[in-house]
């Protein structure tokens, strides 16, 4: 039997609930993976309720947790770094430290980088610092992307009304990530105006070309916190095992409908995460991709 591959996870933790390492840390186990979290805060609970209690951890605690897997001799066999929300600049400059130093010891490890900033309805939602990091630090460096339709406009610097201009957008970041890698794009929570309303859009592009998924839109009032950093976390892990722009885009996107119905159905303001596990492996249901380019 081969050994489990490794992934870092630089996120938020909270106690309450599912946001960033606590989203994306146990479907990533489920599927087989050893997670290495690295906690970016320590919060009773996500934002969206408006108040929380806790603290942000400082930067140096990052690099110190780096430190200490390198000490036990383990970068050599971290696979992948995942990222997400940024709290400010210096989490940012920690986890490029912690990307240098993996990539020192395994060159072949990917970055997969959520680059959290906003949504469609709510607008910008980190601070002013973390845009122009991203865009100008980040991206260089990143392997995977899973920008949201208004941070794939905040990236690329045009609007995207329609599927073919978040196909242009996507392609126009996809020059601007780390040569050499597979420069790999998951556009989600894609509303085009010139589809129905309906439904809801997935894209991704590679090497292989771009592909969609369209499943039915859930009716979640306020849309469940959380939801963006599973489905990152789902397509990062079915990539590394698969190397499949393809199945990796249906695996992540059923497994994450399937969160969502369960979600529904069950009424709850947080995301399922628990409940749903079969479903990170092997999704109950299926949406085919589609060739667009
Ligand atoms: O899902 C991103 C996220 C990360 N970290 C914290 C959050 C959220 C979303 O609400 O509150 C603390």
């Amino acid at each position: 039997m081969r050994l489990p591959r490794s992934i870092l996870s630089i996120q938020s933790w909270v106690a309450y609930g599912h946001v960033g390492n606590a989203a994306a840390v146990f479907p990533l186990q489920r599927l087989g993976f050893e997670v290495w979290a690295i906690h970016t805060v320590l919060f009773s609970n996500h934002t969206g309720y408006g108040t929380w209690r806790g603290m942000p951890l400082p930067p140096e605690h990052l690099v110190e947790m780096v430190e200490g897997i390198a000490e036990r001799g383990a970068l050599a066999q971290c696979d992948a770094v995942l990222s997400g929300y940024m709290g400010s600049a210096g989490t940012a400059a920690a986890i490029l430290s912690a990307l240098e130093r993996v990539r020192a010891q395994n060159p072949k490890a990917l970055f997969c980088c959520d680059p959290v900033m906003g949504d469609v309805g709510r607008g910008i939602f980190v601070r002013p610092e973390i845009p122009p990091v991203l865009e100008a630090q980040v991206l260089p460096q990143a392997d995977l992307l899973t920008p949201n339709q208004f941070e794939l406009e905040l990236l690329s610097g045009q609007p995207v009304r329609s599927l073919e201009e978040a196909l242009g957008a996507a392609q126009k970041l996809r020059a601007r990530m780390r040569p050499g890698g597979p420069r790999v794009v998951m556009v989600t929570s894609l509303l085009p105006k010139d589809l129905p309303p309906n439904g809801i859009e997935t894209l991704a592009l590679g090497e292989e070309g771009a592909y969609r998924v369209r499943t039915p839109y859930i009716p979640l009032e306020p849309p469940r916190n959380g939801t963006g950093d599973v489905i990152a976390a789902l397509f990062l892990g079915h990539y590394l095992k698969t190397g499949r722009l393809v199945l990796s885009l249906e695996n992540a996107v059923a497994a994450t409908y399937r969160l969502l119905w369960l979600t529904h159905q069950l009424g709850t303001r947080e995301i399922q995460l628990v409940a749903a596990q079969e479903e990170y492996a092997n999704p109950s249901q299926r949406f085919p991709a589609e060739r667009v380019a």
